[in-house]
């Protein structure tokens, strides 16, 4: 587990300088799958898994950065920031310190060290950790704070415009955003949001199925793509249709035929799931468990069958997962084709449960899956 004492002792070791700590959690979503980018709505939790940053001044210009994780260092001119990124793991790190620089901030050499236990490409937001422990790192050492929304806006920017990765908002908001034991159901229009107590008898067990997930590869920008085209058909009909969040399933029985099929479907689900997402946040809200676990079964089916974004592991995980005592609902979270499902369970059945799906997995493909029995935490903050 992330340990911000040892994070302090290494930054010390390696650059002989004194650290400001920061960390931000990464997140599990319980609902809203590629609606975040359609402006629609998204459950996310941060998750005690985490990215830790320690940042200390340097008077010779550069910006040298550490990551724990890769064991590698890199250094940059601070002055001549380049202005994309090169496919490196810095890329995440660097991209938020130059649209810092973009809005203006005036950036000086500094040291950092990040290290992180957030799982790396499963599909629970590594890198909007890392983006918003650095944002509050930097901005810490410029003087400046932004309001939670403004630095989720910041990093997702830093990662469509530098990274050039085309994700929603969803990872960073929630890493700047979350809260101890709650979910947090956001409309991604306005980023306007509503936390929901997730009951202290419920657990989040997140069930790794150990195959690679990346934003950045071409399936979520394909999907992306044929869903924005079903939202064009529609809006050259009726106008005032900018995004699928203000379509609704009547449009595609109006002018689906005119779709591609698979435009098609991924419309029909990113439309349902903006209704799924909505109602899940009310039956969380008024406690009723088992209908917020029927919604995630929905959006499983929906994501898998229409969007086609899961792969066989993660259905096979999902599958595994029903029937067995205390599960409330279980689907595959994130962006897809890999990475991890989310499954709310009975906190009293939380251990066999972890045991018995481990169990089901290995003897199916004979991979051992890491299973987690996990608890929403809070949002990014400075440690010390
Ligand atoms: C990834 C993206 F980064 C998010 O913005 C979101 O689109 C998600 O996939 C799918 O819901 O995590």
């Amino acid at each position: 587990m992330h340990d911000p004492a040892k994070l302090r002792t290494m930054h010390r070791d390696r650059f002989a300088a004194e650290p400001k700590t920061f960390v931000a959690p990464g997140r599990v979503n319980l609902i809203g799958e590629h609606t975040d980018y359609a402006e629609g709505f998204v459950m996310p939790a941060a998750i005690n898994f985490a990215t830790l940053a320690a940042i200390s001044p340097r008077t010779d210009g550069k910006i040298v950065i550490y990551s724990e994780n890769y064991g590698e260092e890199k250094s940059f001119d601070a002055s001549a920031l380049p202005k994309k990124g090169s496919g490196h793991w810095s890329d995440y790190p660097l991209g938020v310190v130059s649209i810092l620089a973009g809005e203006g901030h005036k950036i000086p050499g500094f040291s950092l060290t990040i290290w992180g236990d957030v799982p790396l490409g499963s599909g629970l937001s590594s890198s909007a950790a890392i983006e918003v422990a650095t944002a509050l790192a930097v901005l810490s050492l410029v003087g400046a704070s932004y309001p939670g929304p403004k630095l989720a806006r910041l990093c997702q920017r830093a990662e469509n415009e530098f990274v050039g990765s085309s994700c929603g908002i969803m990872d960073q908001f929630i890493s700047a955003n979350g809260k101890e034991n709650h979910a947090l159901l956001l409309d991604c229009r306005d980023l306007s949001f509503k936390l929901a107590p997730i009951p202290d008898h419920v657990a989040l067990v997140i069930a790794n199925t150990m195959v690679k997930h990346s934003v950045a590869g071409g399936d979520y920008p394909t999907r992306r793509r044929e869903s924005e085209a079903a939202c064009a058909i529609i809006d050259s009909h009726r106008g005032n249709v900018p995004f699928l969040r203000d379509a609704t399933l009547e449009d595609l029985d109006k002018w689906g035929s005119e779709m591609a099929p698979k435009s098609l479907m991924r419309a029909r689900h990113v439309i349902s799931e903006n209704l799924r997402t909505v109602a899940a946040s009310e039956a969380l809200l008024r406690g009723d468990m088992k209908e917020l676990g029927r919604l995630m079964t929905e959006a499983h089916h929906s994501y898998s069958q229409d969007f086609e974004g899961s792969c066989v592991e993660a259905d096979a995980m999902v599958e595994f997962a029903q029937g067995l005592p205390g599960l409330i609902g279980a689907r595959l979270t994130g962006g897809g084709f890999g990475g991890c499902t989310v499954n709310l369970v009975e906190q009293k059945d939380a251990e066999a449960f972890r045991h018995e799906l481990g169990r089901r997995y290995m003897a199916k493909f004979g991979i051992s899956p890491e299973i987690h029995i996990c608890h929403a935490s809070g949002g990014a903050h400075q440690i010390d």
